[in-house]
Formats: structure tokens, C-alpha cells, sequence
């Protein structure tokens, strides 16, 4: 089952200017920032809150690194704005599957790693009504003074 929006996924040229926009106007601040290579972005999560099954929702703010990774291609093609909507699940592998077997392409054969160690695949675009739709199932919460994360 999905059972929230994790983040709604932001194409921007300058992450600093737009993490310093949603500071400034809002008052949100930068939760996490790392740079995905796979996924060819430079990316700020803003927490927004948190949810009862551990989760949270954030606004994802994505700066491509490479011109030809998909961020990079949409913003060359459309100017900044909405890029994606991700929606949460406790387990990413088999909401992937069922959605496949309904007719939706899925992108990805395996989950790839997303933000802050969470699970993450996309659904095509053209197959959802025109929005890059991504399915994630965040890492397991790390235990106070486990560093190992189990
Ligand atoms: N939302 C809606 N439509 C989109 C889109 C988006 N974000 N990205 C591309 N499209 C549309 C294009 O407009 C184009 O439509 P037309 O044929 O009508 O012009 C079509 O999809 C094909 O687009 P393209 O520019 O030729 O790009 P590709 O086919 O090479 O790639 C996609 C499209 C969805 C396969 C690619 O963007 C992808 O693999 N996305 C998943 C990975 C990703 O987005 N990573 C960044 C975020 C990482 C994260 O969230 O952690
Ligand atoms: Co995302």
C-alpha cells in the first residue's frame, strides 16, 4: 500500500538560491543534503513533518550534475518547477511489482538507492498521466546508539 507522500521532487539551477528561498519565505529548513552520482543530482531535503509510520514528507530540491542526467535534461527543456511527486510504501519491491503487472512501466528491475539510504524506483512518466511518479520505502529508523542502523 502507498500510505503518504514522502517528497515532491524540485528541479532548480541554483541549490543554494532555493534552499535559501524556502528558508527565507517559509521558514523550512535543510533536513539533509548529499549528491546522488547515479541519479546525476546534487540534492536538499526540507523536512515539512513527520508521519506515524516513521516516515516523513519533504520537498526535495534536485540540481543536476551532468546536463544528460534526467534532472539536467528536464530543466534544459522546461525551466525549473515540479519535477516529480514521490509517494511512500513500507515495501517498495512489491508495490513495484503490482503496479508493473497493471500495464504501468516501472523503470527500474531493482529498487536503486534513493535520499538518506531509502529505496527508491520511478514509474514512466507517459504512463501516468504525464507525471514522473516515484515509489520509495525509506531506510529502516537507526536505533539511539546503534551505529550499525539495526
Ligand atoms: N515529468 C513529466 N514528463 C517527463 C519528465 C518528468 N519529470 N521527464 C521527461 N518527461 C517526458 C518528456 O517531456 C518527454 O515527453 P515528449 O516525448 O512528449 O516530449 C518524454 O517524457 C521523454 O523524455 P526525454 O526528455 O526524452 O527523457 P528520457 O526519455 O531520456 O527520460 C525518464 C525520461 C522519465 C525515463 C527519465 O527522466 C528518468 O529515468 N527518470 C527517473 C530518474 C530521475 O528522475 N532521477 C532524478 C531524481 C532522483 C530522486 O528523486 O532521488
Ligand atoms: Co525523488
Amino acid at each position: 500500500m502507498l500510505t503518504r507522500i514522502d517528497h515532491i521532487g524540485i528541479a532548480c539551477f541554483d541549490l543554494d538560491a532555493t534552499v535559501e528561498f524556502y528558508r527565507a519565505t517559509y521558514g523550512f529548513e535543510v533536513h539533509h543534503t548529499e549528491v546522488n552520482e547515479e541519479q546525476g543530482v546534487r540534492e536538499a531535503m526540507l523536512r515539512i513533518n513527520g508521519t506515524d509510520d516513521g516516515g516523513a514528507s519533504y520537498l526535495q530540491l534536485l540540481q543536476p550534475i551532468r546536463d544528460d542526467s534526467p534532472v539536467g535534461k528536464w530543466l534544459a527543456k522546461n525551466g525549473e518547477g515540479v519535477h516529480h511527486v514521490a509517494f511512500g510504501t513500507d515495501d517498495v519491491d512489491a508495490e513495484s511489482q503490482a503496479i508493473g503487472e497493471k500495464g504501468v512501466r516501472v523503470l527500474y528491475d531493482r529498487p536503486r538507492r534513493g535520499s538518506m539510504g531509502s529505496r527508491i524506483t520511478f514509474l514512466h512518466p507517459k504512463d501516468c498521466h504525464g507525471v514522473l511518479t516515484e515509489i520509495v520505502t525509506a531506510a529502516a529508523p537507526q536505533a539511539p546508539g546503534d551505529p550499525s542502523g539495526h
